[in-house]
């Protein structure tokens, strides 16, 4: 039994003329299908967005946009420009000719959310919006579910927690390239602005059981189910969000077209496709299998140092509320006062090998969008305390949050070191400031 004399034969069924059903493996895509079971979307944010940040509009009511778009350069620490794809927001200037990472989305729990998502340059793209639970044609998993062309995504989201959305078409490329965004859901009042809060800044609220540690002031226990918006949740008053990334510029240098896995459709589609159909010209295949990062990124923020260095982002970085769905004062590197609650939403987005080291103990209360010993799952699991300078290992996609309450000054710095995935050996130490005054 060898390749060409395959013991069993399993036959398939071409897919021609379904280009309007579930499954979207067409290039390009030759429909843009309605979503089905289409509800009224009633996410407030968008509406708060337009209401809250300069030149901002509302092109659909209540809908979030999201555009793809490739080969966008940006200039990294040391002058050299990579191409990088982007997500952007035609509805909000700023984030209109695309952003690395995307615009962050934050979300209340339980609206229908609806997110118009159109592939400018060289889809099909697809949003999947990661570890949210969205019915399968909502999921946005290249090839078992949507690609765009264009589509109306709608979802609910049901837990609080710390989430993101990235195309996972021909993943490995398009995820890495820079197609991915933050995703924050929180509470269900938290932009309704009736009893005089203010809902574009601090304090903030977000999932977690803190029974345990009384440190933490302002916890709500209680009843999830009883319809209080803020049962099992506690008040930060600084919030950090940390993506780390990695990249290999020779990826985005010798493999800058977005369709260099993509096969070409033969007369029969789904049966006759060849994927080094390309292996010429601008789509010239390439296999991706080789990794080796040179440039090392935090929500954006280069660590500006070469492989074997270690290196700092310098104190002070925020992200603009218009690439944070209007909520002013996010930030990269830490900037707190003594005895404030201080969240820190770390997302690993590398492909090798992180250790996130924090010179203070921190309390984990979540963990991929599931808050520790909150219902439903709340028998299984617990907040924990991560002391100061044992590493927490993240790999591609998991995300961690914690808390730090500080009651003495600090000035020093949480330490990502990377480690290559195969051999181990050390690529960067990359050190964010933590400074409580
Ligand atoms: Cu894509």
């Amino acid at each position: 039994m060898t390749y060409s004399k395959p013991g069993f034969l399993i036959p398939r069924r071409s897919i021609e003329g379904q280009e309007g059903e579930w499954v979207k493996t067409f290039d390009p895509p030759k429909e843009s299908p309605p979503t089905p079971e289409f509800l009224r979307p009633t996410n407030p944010v968008p509406a708060f967005v337009a209401a809250t940040v300069k030149g901002a509009k509302v092109s659909i009511p209540n809908t979030q946009r999201v555009v793809l778009m490739h080969n966008e350069s940006i200039e990294m620490w040391d002058g050299e420009k990579l191409k990088f794809f982007l997500l952007s927001n035609p509805d909000v200037p700023v984030a209109k000719d695309g952003s690395f990472p995307g615009p962050t989305i934050r979300v209340p729990r339980g609206v229908v959310f609806h997110g118009q998502v159109h592939g400018k340059t060289q889809p099909p793209h697809t949003i999947h919006w990661h570890g949210l639970e969205p019915t399968a044609i909502n999921d946005g998993v290249g090839h078992t579910s949507m690609e765009v062309g264009e589509y109306t995504y709608q979802w609910q989201p049901n837990f609080i927690g710390s989430y993101f959305y990235h195309c996972h078409r021909n993943t490995v490329q398009h995820f890495d390239f820079g197609l991915y965004g933050f995703l924050i859901v929180e509470p269900p009042d938290a932009f309704d602005p009736s009893d005089g809060k203010n809902v574009g800044g601090y304090p903030r609220r977000t999932a977690a059981n803190l029974t345990q540690f009384p440190e933490f002031p302002g916890f709500v226990g209680g009843d999830i189910l009883s319809g209080d918006p803020h049962a099992m949740t506690v008040p930060y008053d600084v919030e950090a969000i940390w993506v780390i990334d990695d990249l290999d510029s020779a990826w985005m240098e010798q493999a800058d077209h977005a369709h260099q896995t993509f096969p070409k459709h033969g007369n029969k589609p789904g049966i006759n496709d060849r994927f080094h159909n390309n292996d010429r010209g601008k789509e010239d295949f390439f296999a991706f299998h080789d990794f080796n990062p040179d440039y090392f990124i935090v929500t954006g923020v280069n660590f500006p140092g070469r492989v074997g260095s270690t290196v700092s982002i310098r104190p002070g970085i925020k992200i603009p509320m218009e690439l944070n769905s209007g909520v002013t004062g996010m930030q990269v590197s830490v900037d707190a006062r003594i005895n404030q609650t201080i969240l820190i939403r770390v997302e690993c987005a590398a492909y090798v090998k992180i250790k996130v080291t924090f010179p203070v103990d921190v309390v984990a209360i979540a963990r991929d969008g599931r808050a520790f010993g909150v219902p439903p799952y709340g028998k299984y699991n617990h907040p924990f305390t991560i002391n100061a300078g044992t590493p927490l290992e993240l790999s591609t996609a998991q995300r961690m949050d914690v808390l730090i309450r500080a009651e003495r000054p600090l000035n020093s710095f949480a330490q990502i070191e990377y480690r290559h995935h195969l051999s181990n050996a050390f690529l960067l130490n990359g050190r964010i400031p933590i400074i409580v005054r």
